[in-house]
């Protein structure tokens, strides 16, 4: 007890003693403008109309959504929402999206994403897919990175806390899900909380990615009651293993601050998935009742549907049968990072509140396993005997370690939140071979490619937790923000550092060319197959099916069709269901009424979106295109009239009749 209660108080400190120099004005940008090489401006420089060379996709945190940032020059290219509403382009408003965020707790419009792992074959990035985690209500989801928008969403169940998520195999067979709180595994299982030990779960699941559309449970482990928090997939010769950090294996459930710091050592849990699966195979496992949701957006129709998934195949820790799928490795003081490096030999945990870092080898691991070298077992599940599977530790490498990516040269480097600053060392050696401040208290840290079997190395990019003084100061919230190292020589070189928009925890990033050739520019006309597309505007109409009425309308530079429409009453629901017509890449146009209380909608060539609108009086109400498509785009608008419930007027519709003449009252 006494020995983590000083622990914190240094860590407390350590983190107050940071601070001092960003709160003296002194110091304000001293350090920094140092830390710049001369030649730094020079090297993020993207002239106006030449591209970046990488794309990251840097994960939004509390946001819920991700964001994609030019490398190097660090300009933002665009938010793409994942697990929240976005109201720049209608995701999660519109009537063909809003099934993407359902879940068996139904509609959950804004959630926490930590971690992006982008889809892999042989170990190297192949550009077809980011994936993002949804922290809270747990979920994965998947970007096409043809045209970047969330296209699949999973929810998991009996998992709490989505954090140790979404990790990826070297051919992307699998991405996992591991449950930060550990539950009792029917989420409604009415239990004393302090009954953690007995009752509570953890659990990780192997989710099937590889085929857009059909993602869905592979398989789930259940396991003893800890808190996993992150993960790496084997790679090359430990294709086929999983770890995962896991911290708490004091099975704490209150104040975990102090609780879940009481031993030395927690573990990295080591997985032999290849095995597990063949398991499924052949029959073993348990098919448990659950609920969960599986999300997905059909490009033909450009709608979404969501589909409600009750059950789940569980290998369970404490059959006898799976002895053979679970380890645990000795790893000190409540580890968070678990990186594998490019060979897969080895696996590199960061203990918060470590002093080293120890490096593990999977050839060791597995001649532990075959000489059964444990040091008993934690609930069942052997410990394999620290000494027999460590490489070696890296001494005093620095303060609070987190995470660690690789160049692909023989060089890890680690982030440090407490003494704010990144550690290049030896893989081999283990060495400290350099060290850069970052400003401030980094969290993740990414290389291009860094955690795959090829980084592309060139840069590391710090993702700060803490901004303080870096920026103009904008009220009591700051920016997060990131900052760019060059790392192409043996020295780090600080070159830039930019704001990030929500909170950045893990960030991917790919060369560019990889993406670049496959950027859908517009969606085709002709293979437009939504229920409600009207392909030209001799297809537009306006139908009524008791209290509904549908709007097929057409948006072309620069008139709607149609844009006047008559015989809407009070009571009625109306769905406007948008066509853009344009067949040109970047010709966006948009759809707002007056009134909606629901948002407006934004429309890609091509594409047909719909908007649901309940008026709620009687009276005018205009409409108009919300995106400055062309010199005309002030006149691309109309009026809808709505009526009393009980009025006569005929429903009617159309564009480009001449001047009204005038009309007679129709009341
Ligand atoms: S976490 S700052 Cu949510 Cu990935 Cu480590
Ligand atoms: Cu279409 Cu403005």
């Amino acid at each position: 007890m006494k020995k983590n209660r000083i622990w914190l108080v240094v860590l407390g400190l350590v983190a107050a003693s940071a601070s001092i120099p960003f709160l003296n004005s002194c110091h304000k940008g001293g350090s920094t403008a140092s830390a710049v090489g001369g030649d730094a401006a020079a090297k993020v420089y993207v002239a106006p109309g030449k591209y970046d060379e990488f794309y990251s996709f840097v994960s939004g945190g509390f946001n819920g959504q991700m964001s994609v940032y030019g490398l190097p020059s660090g300009r933002m290219f665009r938010i793409i929402p994942v697990f929240s509403v976005f109201p720049e382009n209608g995701y999660g408003y519109s009537e063909e999206t809003k099934p993407m965020l359902n879940t068996s707790h139904g509609l959950v419009p804004w959630d926490d994403l930590h971690h992006i792992a982008m889809s892999e074959t042989k170990g190297e990035q192949d550009g077809r897919w980011a994936f993002g985690n949804a922290n809270n209500t747990p979920r994965i989801g998947r970007v096409d990175l043809k045209t970047f928008r969330t296209t699949e969403i999973i929810e998991v169940p009996n998992s709490a806390g989505n954090h140790s998520s979404p990790f990826i195999t070297e051919n992307s067979e699998y991405v996992v899900a591991g449950t930060r709180f550990s539950v009792p595994v029917d989420d409604n299982a009415d239990v004393p909380i302090d009954s953690y030990k007995k009752n509570f779960q953890g659990s990780i699941s192997f989710i099937k990615a590889d085929e857009p559309g059909k993602m869905d449970i592979a398989f789930q482990l259940r396991l003893p009651g800890v808190n996993f928090d992150l993960s790496r997939a084997g790679k090359g010769k430990s294709h086929g293993w999983f770890f995962f950090s896991c911290y708490n294996s004091e099975q704490a459930s209150t104040l975990l601050e102090v609780n879940a710091s009481q031993k030395d050592k927690d573990f990295i849990l080591a997985i032999n998935w290849k095995k597990a699966e063949e398991y499924t195979k052949a029959g073993l496992g348990k098919k448990e009742k659950v609920t969960y949701a599986h999300n997905y957006l059909d490009e033909t129709t450009h709608t979404a549907t969501s589909t409600i998934k009750n059950e789940v195949l569980v290998l369970d820790y404490r059959d006898p049968a799976l002895k053979d799928l679970f380890y645990f490795i000795p790893c000190p003081k409540s580890p968070h990072g678990c990186d594998t490096d490019p060979t897969g030999e080895y696996i590199v945990g960061s203990g918060k509140l470590a002093a080293i870092i120890p490096v593990f080898s999977f050839t060791k691991i597995q001649k532990a396993i075959a000489n059964k070298t444990y040091d008993g077992d934690f609930d069942g599940i052997p410990v394999i005997n620290y000494e027999a599977v460590l490489h070696g530790e890296v001494q005093k490498p620095g303060l609070g370690p987190l995470h660690t990516e690789f160049d692909g040269k023989g060089f890890a480097y680690t982030s440090f939140f407490v003494s704010s600053e990144i550690v290049k060392w030896n893989i081999e050696k283990l060495e400290v071979v350099d060290r850069v401040p970052t400003y401030y208290s980094i969290g993740h840290l990414s290389i291009p490619g860094g955690p795959t079997a090829k980084p592309h190395g060139k840069y590391v990019i710090a993702y700060n937790k803490i901004t303080k003084d870096r920026y103009l100061p904008t009220g009591p919230e700051l920016t997060q923000s990131a900052q760019l190292y060059d790392i192409s020589g043996e020295k780090m070189k600080l070159l830039l550092d930019f704001p990030t928009t929500g909170e950045p925890h893990y960030a991917e990033a790919i060369p560019a060319e990889l993406l670049v050739k496959n950027s859908v520019k517009i969606f085709k006309i002709e293979d437009n197959k939504h229920p409600y597309v009207a392909k030209g505007e001799k297809e537009t109409k306006v139908t009524r099916q008791g209290n509904q009425v549908h709007v097929y309308m057409t948006a072309i530079r620069s008139h709607l069709t149609p844009d006047n429409i008559e015989g809407v009453k009070l009571g009625d629901e109306v769905y406007f269901h948008v066509t853009n017509l344009e067949q040109d890449w970047d010709v966006p146009h948009g759809f707002a009424i007056k009134g909606a209380n629901n948002a407006e909608i934004l429309i890609m060539p091509g594409e047909t979106c719909t908007l649901k609108w309940k008026p709620d009086r009687i009276g005018m109400f205009p409409f108009y295109c919300t995106d400055f498509c062309s010199a005309l785009h002030q006149e691309m608008q109309g009026y809808l009239r709505v009526s009393p419930a009980n009025s006569k007027v005929e429903l009617s519709f159309g564009t480009g009749k001449k001047a009204a003449e005038p009309t007679a009252s129709t009341k």
